[in-house]
């Protein structure tokens, strides 16, 4: 045993050696996607990560950093030509500055190349000599994995599912009422078409805003400069036979061009190449909306965990051509709205919520997990005497007023059930307690030489997505 192990042990410092021999066309690379609807904190989160594997002095639940095997990291130009580069450097000044705010949201695809130079550890490390790992962070909408349900869909399904889910929610019932009102067979007029699909996008939006999370389709509230195109110039329609050169046919049209020339090539392209994924969730936020906010992220939970299963839809199945993602983790952001304490209850939410969306989607297969973190911490704890004994609050500067505050956004239930089962049941409120939530403004920040921005757990999430391959 002894001799098979140091056998072993030769045969893989020699693969070492010429791993290093032969380099740079052998460096691995990692391709980490980073999704969430918008205003998960994606911007945010990439800019904080990066900075926090240049500067290494937070990052002690990173196994590579606290032994010391990152020896420095850097940037390098990205590997794709045509997508835009996310703007780092910008993102990190803005949040850095002596006084700091939050980057302008994005709304479309970008990437970053992070280089790391990794010092092999034990037998290897006195023979072989540094090697670099590329790490390459892609950052694309949440609302663009959802659009993959469009793909089985035909126009009719999706109109008749669109109308149901809108009766009730924020806007909807106007969208209704309209569509009450036009008749699908009609020649197309293309003002009109172009009214109807601006109030379902105005729908969409407002239901968004609500905290809503499935407002698909996607590109209606992400268009960037496909806005006023005719591919997104579409809306659900009652449905009947409609005959050529009427509404509802170029509608269907429409529908069919938005599923090829938008939801495909982005699968294809970028979201086929994905090795690890992390999808940021706003559950504080969901959990403020209220029981119908949270069942909704929920399905889109399941939704989304659905898209990394590729054996269920064909068309995956076929650009992925038997790779697949071999991580997931779920986070839930913002985590610096709540005072410690409170972290495993939101936690344990989270994990609750993943559970149900692996078995809704019947999922196996890749590695999956839940965590509670705060890209950049914004606040700090304190206790304070309350009528009813000490409470656990955090304290920040309100983003509106510019005043430090303390607050307190309600007590998490330990049982996750507590939450989910009310949502689940659709009700109208929740029973026990309220929850707000509060926008602070990112703190100014006094750091020592090596640490990059505060944040919570981000060491622990990049040791679950990549710290393996380091
Ligand atoms: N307190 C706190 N707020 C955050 C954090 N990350 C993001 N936010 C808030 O969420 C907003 C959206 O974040 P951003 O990264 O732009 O989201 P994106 O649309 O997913 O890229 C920011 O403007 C902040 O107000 C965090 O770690 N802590
Ligand atoms: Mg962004």
């Amino acid at each position: 045993m002894v001799i098979s192990t140091i056998a072993d042990q030769i045969t893989r410092t020699v693969e070492g050696i010429s791993d290093t021999l032969t380099s740079p066309f052998t460096d691995p690379v990692i391709r980490l996607g980073v999704t969430g609807l918008s205003r998960a904190g994606k911007t945010v989160f990439i800019t904080s990560l990066v900075a926090n594997l240049m500067d290494r002095g937070r990052m002690p639940q990173l196994e590579a950093a606290a032994t010391g095997a990152i020896r420095t990291a850097y940037l390098q130009p990205q590997p794709d030509d045509t997508v835009p580069r996310f703007n780092y450097e910008a993102y990190l000044s803005q949040l850095t500055a002596p006084e700091p705010t939050w980057p302008d949201g994005t709304r479309q695809i970008s990437e970053l190349r992070l280089s790391l130079r990794v010092q092999p550890s034990g037998l290897l490390s006195g023979i072989s000599g540094p090697r670099t790992v590329h790490i390459d962070i892609v950052d694309y909408p949440g609302e663009w994995l959802l659009d993959l349900g469009l793909l089985d869909q035909t126009y009719a399904e999706w109109s008749e599912a669109a109308l149901s889910r809108a009766r009730g929610r924020p806007g909807g019932e106007d969208y209704v009422a309209l569509v009450a009102g036009v008749d699908p067979t009609v020649r197309l007029d293309e003002p009109e078409a172009q009214v109807l699909a601006e109030r379902f996008t105005a729908h969409l939006r407002e239901a968004r805003e609500a905290g809503f999370s499935d407002c698909s389709p996607g590109r209606f509230l992400l268009p960037g400069d496909l806005a006023g195109s005719p591919v997104l110039t579409f809306a659900p329609l009652p449905t009947t036979r409609y005959p050529r050169g009427s509404l509802g046919r170029e509608f269907e049209r429409r529908f069919e061009s938005y599923k090829r020339n938008i939801v495909q090539p982005f699968f294809r392209d970028h979201f086929a190449k994905i090795d690890r994924q992390i999808v940021l969730v706003d559950v504080l936020g969901a959990i403020h909306g209220g029981p119908a906010t949270l069942d909704d992220l929920r399905g889109a939970m399941a939704r989304i965990l659905g898209t990394f299963r590729p054996g269920k839809n064909a068309f995956l199945t076929r650009i992925f051509q038997g790779r697949r993602v071999e991580k997931i983790l779920f986070a839930a952001t913002k985590a610096d709205h709540l005072h410690h304490s409170q972290h495993p209850q939101l936690t344990a939410i989270t994990e609750a919520l993943l559970r149900e969306a692996k078995d809704r989607a019947d999922f196996a297969g890749a590695q999956t997990a839940a965590m509670s973190i705060a890209a950049l911490r914004t606040t700090v704890e304190e206790t304070v005497d309350h009528k009813d004994g000490p409470l656990d609050v955090v304290r920040g500067r309100l983003l509106d007023t510019n005043k430090q505050a303390a607050f307190y956004p309600g007590k998490l239930p330990s049982d996750p059930a507590h939450l989910l089962a009310p949502a689940r049941e659709g009700s109208d409120s929740w029973l026990d307690a309220d929850y707000s939530i509060m926008n602070f403004a990112p703190a100014p920040l006094t750091r020592k030489p090596g640490d990059g921005p505060p944040h919570i757990r981000l060491d622990k999430a990049a040791q679950f997505l990549f710290g393996d391959r380091l």
